[in-house]
């Protein structure tokens, strides 16, 4: 794997914008479960269809509630990690990077990276499913080490209705605006690195298909093999805090 730096940092010192693109595995070593981890991941433990669409929140609010109310809790409690770190160095010291997320934590903003896309919205921004106001939340409880009971969602103080988490379930849109402006992103830079994510989930793992269509280099760093190998110029393969501190030093060497 160094020798692929030298390459690596050539193509960094003469791009001209950079995307990086994040999935769970760039939280993982601040202690936040990946979801398709085989023994570890949430959907190793948890059943998606119970808990990620809008169906599920419909049926059974105070499950799903409490299940977010509890990730939120681990994410509070978490800090960012040396990827995180390493990421929001590289967008001080390259002329334009942009970082595209599809983790509903906040742990690349507490590093320090700003204008974070997040393509799979954020567990802070909680809203009413009915009238889409904001809602604000309350301090989190402290945390437990499984959602043990059912949590009623607060309602809305406007309609009434349920306040849902403020995340992108299965079936349901994007954020346009946000997905517009990765959309245009990818398609933009000279350079995409992929990192942590197992590029399973569409249309976010469509992204840097699209950078490659159009010329971007794409790096992957992954300890696993993904979707993405056949597609990727180059596959690192560690842990993204062991790699993204490497390749942000090359930015600055
Ligand atoms: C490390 C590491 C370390 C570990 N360092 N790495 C085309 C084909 C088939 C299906 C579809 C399609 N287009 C759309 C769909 C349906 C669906 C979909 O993609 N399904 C697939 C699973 C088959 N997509 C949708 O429904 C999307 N909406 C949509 O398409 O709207 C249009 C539409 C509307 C109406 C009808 C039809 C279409 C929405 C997707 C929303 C995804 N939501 C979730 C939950 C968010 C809320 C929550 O947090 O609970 O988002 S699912 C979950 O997966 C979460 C993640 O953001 C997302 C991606 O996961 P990620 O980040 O890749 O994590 P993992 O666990 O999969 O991978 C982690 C990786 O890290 C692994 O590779 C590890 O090896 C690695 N790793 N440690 C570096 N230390
Ligand atoms: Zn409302």
């Amino acid at each position: 794997m160094p020798e692929d730096f030298p390459s690596l940092r050539e193509s960094l010192l003469a791009a001209r914008h950079v995307v990086i693109f994040t999935g769970a595995g760039v939280s993982q070593e601040s202690g936040i479960a990946t979801f398709r981890d085989r023994t570890e991941g949430l959907w190793a433990r948890f059943e998606p269809q119970e808990l990620a669409t809008p169906e599920a929140f419909d049926r059974d609010p105070a499950l799903v509630w409490a299940w977010y109310e509890w990730r939120r809790g681990l994410i509070a409690h978490a800090k960012p990690n040396a990827a995180h770190r390493a990421i929001a160095r590289m967008q001080q010291c390259l002329p334009r990077l942009t970082v595209i997320t599809q983790n509903v934590d906040d742990l690349h903003e507490r590093a320090g990276a700003e204008n974070v896309l997040h393509l799979h919205g954020t567990l802070a921004a909680a809203r009413c499913r009915r009238c889409h106001r904001p809602w604000q939340h309350s301090q989190v409880q402290p945390s437990a080490a499984a959602p043990t009971a059912p949590l009623s969602p607060p309602d809305c103080p406007h309609c009434g209705n349920h306040i849902r988490p403020g995340v992108v379930w299965f079936g349901e849109s994007l954020p346009m605006a946000t997905w517009e402006a990765a959309a245009e992103a990818a398609t933009d830079c000279d350079m995409l690195f992929s990192i942590g994510t197992s590029s399973l989930v569409y249309p976010a793992a469509d992204l840097p298909h699209q950078a490659r269509q159009r010329g971007a280099m794409v790096v992957q760093v992954n300890p696993e093999p993904t979707a993405l190998d056949a597609v990727a110029h180059q596959s690192l393969r560690g842990k993204a805090g062991d790699i993204l501190p490497t390749i942000a030093g090359l930015c600055v060497s």
